[in-house]
């Protein structure tokens, strides 16, 4: 079947006010730019006229500046899930603007599937190839592309020349049956294939193709500074000792660590430790620094979701595929985040707190209680399952206004059920086999900033020592009401809760 080339213009006028539309891609690796810069400019039009028009999107996780950032801007969202780091997004939803649903990433494909949001109308994929048998090769990102492709109406493909056609291959695309006919999904190590490296889609439904050439949009990361750096190390030499004593095997566990600078840092520090052998990497989201390991053969295998890497990183991948093909798989993110197979490979995982509390409760996601940062992202995914769960964070924010260790966490995302270890420039809290009252002791001792030791030394003396989880309830969130008052955690004054 030849199909319709049609502009991106062209392709956006398909897309009707009250339309929820699917998105390929993961972060802003393999998603969808061209359909949607061009669905801002009608939908600012349409405002202009007076009339509505906004969609809902359902993607894989973040997405670029040409599709969150313009339709954030020319409020065209009324709805979206999950995941975004997107500032105007940001903005628009902690003003009230964006109705958005900040679910586990793992979950978006199957919530699209059991019809908890609504139908997909139309899907966008980004692909770098497709065959007029409908077979779709995607690009750096697995998503929910699958789920998307086989439950819209129609789709819009963005063949897009920015990236190579060595990309076909790369990918392992399954989508697991629904309850009650699911079974196991049969990963058994990280490079496990059991799928097939395209999305077979029905050719009826493609209803154009964007001939596009644009470079993923993916964030550039900051060099490594002293405090990530220590960090990383803390955390390196955390796991040395965990395999010294014979609690990780000596072949090492599969890894997931999250995105930004102390991700980098860590994998930085693992990469350069002799005492940890060659790993292998099962993750969401794969960035610069895995594929330098790769190269050292340092990291044995990296499966992931995404290739969030800048665009000269991505192409010395695809100009090396060769060399790459064995050490590299992509696949859905219900799959790259599977509890299942977290829980089945033993991954240890490492995310970024935005605030724990001295329990081990952590915040992943909320300034202030209120205000969303960015999501949840596949933190949980991991977390929960992990054979190690840890959270990085420095150990306090804003020049020291902040401590990132509170009495008690303004939101929760990770409970101390599912948080094993907490680590910051200061040191490691290693919570495994402790009570709350033991955790607490441990995580003031070795996280806590000295500015802020004493303070919440202090503020276990306002309760009675004893309970499960002592707690004063009064002053709990005292420090934060404290920096909402002064602009600094540091005045609080505990005696008003006496
Ligand atoms: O503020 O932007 O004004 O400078 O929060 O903090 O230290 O730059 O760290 O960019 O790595 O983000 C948890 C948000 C950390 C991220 C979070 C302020 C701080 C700064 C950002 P500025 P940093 P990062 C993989 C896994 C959840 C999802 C997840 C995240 C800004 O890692 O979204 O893990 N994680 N996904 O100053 C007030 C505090 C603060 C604070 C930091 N206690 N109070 N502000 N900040 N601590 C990704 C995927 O799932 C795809």
């Amino acid at each position: 079947m030849a199909f319709n080339h049609i502009s991106a213009a062209e392709a956006a006028s398909l897309i009707k006010h009250g339309y929820n539309i699917g998105l390929s891609g993961f972060t802003p690796a393999g998603t969808a730019k061209a359909v949607t810069a061009e669905l801002a400019k009608i939908a600012e039009a349409e405002h202009a006229k007076g009339n509505p028009f906004q969609v809902g999107i359902f993607t894989g996780a973040s997405t670029g500046e040409s599709c969150d950032g313009v339709l954030s801007r020319a409020k065209a969202i009324r709805y979206r899930a999950p995941y975004t780091t997107n500032p105007d997004f940001r903005k628009a939803v902690n003003n009230g603007e964006i109705a958005y649903n900040d679910i586990h990433l793992s979950q978006m494909a199957q919530e699209v599937r059991y019809g908890f949001m609504g139908k997909v109308d139309v899907a966008i994929i980004e692909a770098c190839e497709v065959t007029d048998d409908g077979k779709i090769y995607l690009t750096a990102a697995g998503g929910i592309a699958p789920t998307i492709a086989r439950l819209a109406d129609k789709i819009i493909i963005e063949l897009n020349a920015a990236h190579s056609k060595a990309a076909m291959g790369l990918h392992d695309v399954y989508e697991p049956l629904d309850p009650p006919y699911r079974r196991e999904i049969p990963i058994y190590k990280p490079s496990d294939r059991i799928g097939t490296p395209y999305i077979q889609a029905d050719p009826k439904k493609i209803v154009g193709i964007v001939d596009t050439n644009w470079p993923d949009e993916a964030r550039a990361f900051a060099a490594g500074d002293p405090l990530t750096d220590k960090i990383g190390q803390n955390v390196a030499d955390f796991l040395v000792a965990d395999m010294k004593r014979g609690i990780i095997p000596p072949t090492f566990l599969p890894l997931q660590s999250g995105v930004g600078n102390i991700a980098n840092a860590v994998l930085g520090a693992l990469g350069h430790s002799t005492a940890i052998p060659a790993f292998e990497v099962y993750t969401e989201v794969i960035q610069n620094a895995v594929i330098g390991l790769i190269r050292d053969g340092r990291v044995k295998f990296a499966s992931g979701c995404s290739l969030t890497v800048t665009n000269d990183c991505l192409n010395e991948v695809y100009r090396d595929m060769d060399f790459f093909r064995d050490k590299l798989v992509l696949r859905p993110s219900e799959i790259s985040n599977s509890p299942e197979i977290v829980r089945r490979l033993g991954i240890i995982s490492i995310n970024t707190a935005i605030e724990a509390d001295i329990y081990g409760n952590v915040n992943s996601t909320h300034i202030g209680g209120t205000k969303m940062m960015n999501g949840i992202g596949g933190s949980g995914d991991f977390t929960r399952n992990a054979y190690i769960s840890i959270f990085t964070c420095p150990s306090v924010a804003k020049e020291g206004k902040i401590s990132a260790i509170v009495p008690m966490v303004s939101h929760e995302d990770h409970s101390e059920h599912d948080v094993n270890i907490i680590v910051t420039e200061q040191g490691v809290a290693d919570l495994r086999g402790k009570s709350p009252k033991e955790r607490a002791q441990t995580i003031i001792e070795n996280c806590v900033h000295p500015d802020y030791k004493q303070i919440l030394w202090d503020y276990l003396k306002l309760t009675d020592g004893k309970a499960q989880t002592p707690h004063c309830i009064r002053a709990a969130l005292g420090m934060h009401a404290e920096l909402a008052k002064s602009g600094d955690m540091r005045n609080v004054d505990w005696g008003q809760y006496k």
